[in-house]
């Protein structure tokens, strides 16, 4: 069905041979500076967050749309859903947001791709019925302008096809390594992991001079799948913090979390007690994952553009 912010058949097409697409517009500027102050305030107040943690675990940022109102609504904006909905059809639930700061001075995320999450707690976190290579799509929002200097996204297109790695295999979670790992002179890590002890081929480098910067406005969003390759550059600059804030779209018909209570990845563990997918269009008749209507505080989980 075309919706009236569906991808073109062009888009379409390119998303399909390259596995991204955009930078979109979503805010305006003004509205994106009022939208990340609020968020930035509210992200401290973790009074009603969906995990209890220690603010300096990686995962403090995960799902703060099930507690912080705009991004409860963000998540639901239809500029987004539409374009979802033009790849993986009308039956869509969102079952993940993270926010990916970059503070002057950080390490880039290194190479990596994603098809069942399972890279940091050894769990398929994410799993689809009828196939075993799944992965979701992820649309990955500019909280502040994005440059090459403070820390873009890099994709190499086309790779969203093959998994160079397995999500199986081990790593360590070593987080003295953060801001410590350099390979071939550029500092990038995974947030205290080595994602290279996942490569199926040891002696596998990924081809960086088919890698694209995704340089971004505060406001604009891609749309990638998480089984391309994708990193991000480190941040070099002296006082530029890059945000960014990420969420992870699949139809109603995939598993999340299949069979567990709790999470253990990146030195924390995570009870799922709090925790439900979004709706985000179409149907949920699946009774295989919890749903929410509306976030910790009440608001509701609403369309909107
Ligand atoms: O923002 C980053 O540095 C990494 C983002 C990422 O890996 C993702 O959104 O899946
Ligand atoms: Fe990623």
């Amino acid at each position: 069905m075309n919706k009236k912010y569906s991808l073109t058949e062009q888009e379409l097409a390119d998303f399909r041979a390259n596995g991204y697409a955009g930078p979109f517009d979503l805010y305006e500027k003004d509205e994106i500076l009022a939208k990340y102050k609020r968020i930035r305030a509210d992200l401290f107040d973790r009074s009603h967050a969906a995990y209890e943690l220690d603010n300096k675990s990686v995962i403090a940022g995960y799902d703060r749309h099930l507690d912080v109102n705009d991004l409860t609504d963000h998540v639901m904006k239809r500029q987004i859903v539409d374009k979802i909905e033009s790849i993986l059809g009308p039956d869509l639930i969102m079952w993940r947001s993270e926010l990916f700061p970059k503070y002057p001075g950080d390490e880039g995320t290194d190479w990596h791709q994603a098809d069942t999450f399972a890279h940091a707690s050894g769990a398929p976190q994410v799993v689809w019925p009828d196939t075993d290579f799944g992965g979701a799509i992820t649309v990955w929002t500019a909280l502040t302008d994005v440059t090459e200097e403070n820390g873009c996204l890099r994709f190499i297109p086309g790779t969203h096809e093959e998994m160079f790695y397995d999500e199986t295999k081990e790593m360590k979670y070593q987080p003295e390594v953060v801001n410590k790992l350099e390979k071939d002179g550029v500092k990038r890590g995974f947030f205290g992991y080595d994602y290279r002890n996942l490569q199926k081929d040891p002696n596998f480098v990924p081809d960086e001079s088919k890698a694209v910067s995704m340089t971004m406005k505060a406001g604009q969003f891609v749309i990638f799948w998480s089984t391309l390759m994708h990193s991000s550059l480190p941040n070099i600059t002296k006082n530029d913090t890059r945000m960014a804030v990420t969420a992870r779209y699949v139809p109603s018909s995939v598993k999340i979390y299949p069979d567990s209570n709790e999470v253990v990845e990146y030195g924390s563990t995570m009870s799922l007690e709090k925790y439900g997918v979004v709706k985000v269009s179409g149907d949920e008749n699946y009774q295989h994952n919890r749903v929410v209507t509306e976030n910790l505080r009440g608001k509701k989980f609403e369309a909107s553009y």
